[in-house]
């Protein structure tokens, strides 16, 4: 019996199987606008029959987007272009999640493929950015962001409110906050970013103020009976992890007390002095100790790819959900082929009917 294709219960909502596609930027919309590419990519990959398909980081402001060409959701226009997302994702079997952030010093920067590096002042296409402290990440992220006001923490606040509540009338079911890999979040948390002297800076304490607060300001206005879940870096690999980690599972303990459903376990990218020991499944250790010592559910990432280890961290109490991810951009029905892998009872069933019916009884040669 695999332990990767049995149902995993959250609130009320019950995924099919372990396995989710993280949220990943398109980099494709416009004025933070999804588009038919969007309802394409999103369609193709649930079809493949992962249990939860998350939404890419999607901006609760206009100066929150990664790059001009992000998803948005600030307006009721960027809403409605998100539902027959949300419908065709459900439609496939899958549970629609969405991711919603603000990129804090990452922020007005060109696509991957476009350079990766921040937008020159004085270019109309790029903006100011905004970050604990006005220290800047570095190299190809060189601008200095302002460094917010207590109303601009309010107002990003708020802005979080706002978004969930429109996350829910697109016919979203899970709500995933971006709390992670260096963006406005995270930087709050890390010691690299946030040099704040006041209650937002200096202890461990203080630097989980605004994720904490924001959890809270979110928690109100989403469903109860919701997953709401936080993706957010417990490790910086910048050589004081033993540190960060128990730092980081506090501030854990202190997300399920603030009516946190599930933690979305990932690295902290907030500085350039990392040494990340890139291997498949190299966090899933980590978030099985955070989900053990904080009792929170937990998620991991990270070249998860291979059937037998995406079942493993499961089977072995590492991991409650899998997120698999690139794996899916190259295969978008990755799901059925770990399940024909993991020699599952009735395997083809993971794909929608009018396709399982058919593959039951044939094997393409592949
Ligand atoms: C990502 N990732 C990512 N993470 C996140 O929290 N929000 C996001 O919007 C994105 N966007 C994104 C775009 C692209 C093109 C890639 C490749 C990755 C990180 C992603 O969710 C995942 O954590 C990593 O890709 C590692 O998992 P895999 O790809 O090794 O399975
Ligand atoms: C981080 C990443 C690093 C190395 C390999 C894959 C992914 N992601 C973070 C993404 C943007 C793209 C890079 C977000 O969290 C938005």
């Amino acid at each position: 019996m695999s332990e990767l294709f049995s149902p995993f219960q959250l609130k009320s909502v019950t995924l099919r199987n372990r396995i989710a596609v993280p949220p990943m930027c398109q980099y494709s919309a416009v004025d933070g606008v999804l588009n038919d590419w969007h309802l394409a990519h999103y369609s193709g990959l649930a079809r493949g029959g992962a249990g939860l398909v998350i939404v890419e980081a999607t901006a609760v402001s206009p100066e929150g987007r990664i790059t001009p060409g992000c998803s948005g959701l600030w307006n009721d226009a960027q809403a409605q272009a998100l539902a027959p997302i949300a419908a065709a994702i459900r439609a496939a079997g899958a549970v629609p999640g969405i991711q919603i952030g603000h990129a804090g010093r990452k922020a007005s920067a060109n696509r991957p493929w476009e350079g990766d590096d921040h937008i020159p002042d004085g270019d109309a296409r790029g903006w100011p950015t905004l970050s604990p402290s006005a220290i800047a990440f570095g190299a190809h992220l060189p601008k200095v962001p302002q460094a917010m006001r207590e109303e601009d923490i309010a107002r990003v606040r708020g802005d979080f409110r706002t978004a969930a509540r429109r996350a829910r009338e697109a016919g979203f079911a899970w709500l995933e906050l971006h709390f992670a890999h260096g963006y406005l979040g995270q930087s709050f948390f890390s010691v690299h970013a946030n040099r704040r002297q006041d209650r937002y800076g200096g202890s461990a304490e203080n630097r989980s103020r605004f994720l904490l607060e924001t959890l809270a300001a979110v928690r109100e206005e989403w469903p109860e009976h919701l997953p709401l879940t936080a993706r957010f870096g417990v490790i910086e690999y910048d050589g004081r992890d033993a540190e960060t980690l128990a730092e980081s599972i506090a501030l854990a303990k202190a997300f399920k007390s603030g009516g946190l459903d599930l933690l979305s376990v990932s690295v902290g990218f907030s500085t350039l002095q990392a040494n990340i020991p890139w291997a498949p499944a190299f966090l899933a250790p980590i978030a099985g100790q955070v989900r053990r010592q904080a009792g929170i559910p937990v998620a991991a990432a990270w070249s998860i790819d291979a059937p037998e280890t995406a079942e493993s961290t499961v089977a072995t109490g590492q991991l409650d959900l899998v997120m698999v991810g690139r794996a899916h951009l190259a295969n978008p029905h990755w799901p059925y082929h770990a399940a024909l892998k993991l020699k599952v009872d009735r395997a083809a069933w993971v794909l929608p009917a009018p396709y399982a019916h058919w593959l039951a009884r044939y094997r393409p040669v592949s």
